[in-house]
């Protein structure tokens, strides 16, 4: 089922992060710089720390592509963390004149449960893994399955519904191509498509940041040009918003996932939550899309969307009530520069790790050692 699989490698303050994707057909056109496009927009966002002012993002390709095409083989990325010259004692890898231990876990990190699952004691070995630092070689791998998918015309987009209970009222009826919203998305601060909205998330965050507290929100994300029949209703692990689920839920900090229309969906009755279908020149065609383009744990040709809701950080500059793991002195949290809000920015990783799951049901249900293979056998049994 899983012809595409993926691993990364590397510290939050690490000398860099790594990654090898694998399963990927040969002569699929990638460069760095396609992936870089959006390396930097995750990079952005309303609500970021000090990090985000030392990382300027940028992969190497070191293996798999030849003259700008895969071959087949695993492709192997890279992405030097600048801030790592800052933090060379600290994460050496030698043995090294011992750094202050962090003894105080933050609730609602992993840190607590960390230590005492790998027999730590120094929280910062738990710290520099859980970091959500490493989403960024996991949107670099992404952007392999992504340009398969708009090869194959299947495209992403994402939007910030929600900061801090602020919620925008855009709303995605399928009348914008999806690269105009993801431009106007990209040139909001907080990814937000109500002009009213963005103001008082903002407003939200700057508070938040005052006081050294941190903001959640909500997102949105849309897939268009899907055909009939990714992923199965056969088995339970073939179902693909159950797929879609075990990869975006990895993402940190989040806290629930929804497909479709969940206002329609709790509170009205079936007769009006199921999308209903008329003849259209002879071709099926739906009045509403309130199931988010899933039915039977399989796509039905319309738009895909998917909400997701993140929980505030849990690193903050303000810290909680906490209790020393070897003292047992009841103190207040370990402190860690930190970002006050990072909606926009997971929004655009579930946004591009999205196209791994995507990517995977296509090769699985049209499968493939080529992209000229593909495109082929796409071009012939794909139906919309
Ligand atoms: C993070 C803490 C911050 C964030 C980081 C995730 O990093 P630092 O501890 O270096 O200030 O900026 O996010 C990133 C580095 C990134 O690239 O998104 C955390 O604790 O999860």
């Amino acid at each position: 089922m899983n012809k595409i699989r993926f691993l990364t490698a590397g510290e939050s303050h690490g000398k860099a992060l790594t990654g090898i994707i694998e399963g990927i057909p040969a002569g699929l056109e990638i460069d760095e710089e396609y992936i870089n496009n959006q390396l930097i927009r995750r990079q952005r966002g309303y609500g970021r720390g000090g990090r985000m002012k030392i990382e300027t993002d940028r992969v190497q390709i070191l293996s798999g592509v030849r003259n700008g095409k895969t071959m087949g083989s695993p492709i192997a990325l890279m992405i030097e963390n600048l801030d790592w010259k800052n933090w060379k004692n600290i994460m050496s890898v030698q043995s090294s004149k011992q750094a202050s231990k962090v003894t105080l876990p933050r609730p609602g990190h992993a840190d607590l449960a960390g230590v005492n699952k790998y027999d730590f004691d120094d929280i910062r070995d738990v710290i520099e893994r859980s970091s959500a630092r490493e989403t960024t070689m996991r949107v670099a791998l992404s952007c392999v399955c992504r340009k398969l998918l708009e090869d194959l015309g299947i495209f992403l987009f994402s939007h910030v519904t929600a900061i801090q209970g602020i919620s925008s009222s855009f709303c995605f009826d399928g009348s914008t191509n999806l690269s105009d919203l993801n431009a106007d998305a990209d040139n909001s601060l907080v990814r937000c498509l109500d002009k009213e909205a963005e103001k008082n998330m903002i407003k939200a965050i700057d508070r938040a940041k005052a006081n050294g507290d941190s903001v959640g929100g909500q997102f949105e994300v849309v897939a268009t040009g899907l055909p009939y029949g990714l992923g199965s209703y056969v088995h339970w692990d073939r179902k693909l918003h159950a797929q879609i689920s075990s990869m975006l839920m990895s993402i940190n900090a989040m806290k629930s996932i929804e497909f479709g229309n969940l206002d329609v969906i709790q509170n009205k009755t079936g007769s009006n939550v199921h999308d209903q279908m008329y003849n259209e020149s002879g071709e099926i065609k739906r009045s509403s899309n309130n199931c988010g383009g899933l039915e039977g744990g399989m796509s039905n040709s319309e738009p895909l969307i998917l909400r997701m809701t993140m929980k505030p950080l849990s690193s903050l500059v303000k810290p909680l009530d906490s209790v020393d793991i070897n003292s047992k002195e009841e103190k207040k949290a370990h402190k860690e520069r930190t970002d006050s809000c990072a909606v926009p920015a997971a929004s655009i990783i579930a946004e591009n790790t999205l196209s791994f799951v995507l990517a995977n049901a296509i090769l699985d249900k049209f499968g493939a050692d080529s992209m000229k293979q593909l495109k082929a056998h796409y071009k012939l049994t794909a139906k919309f």
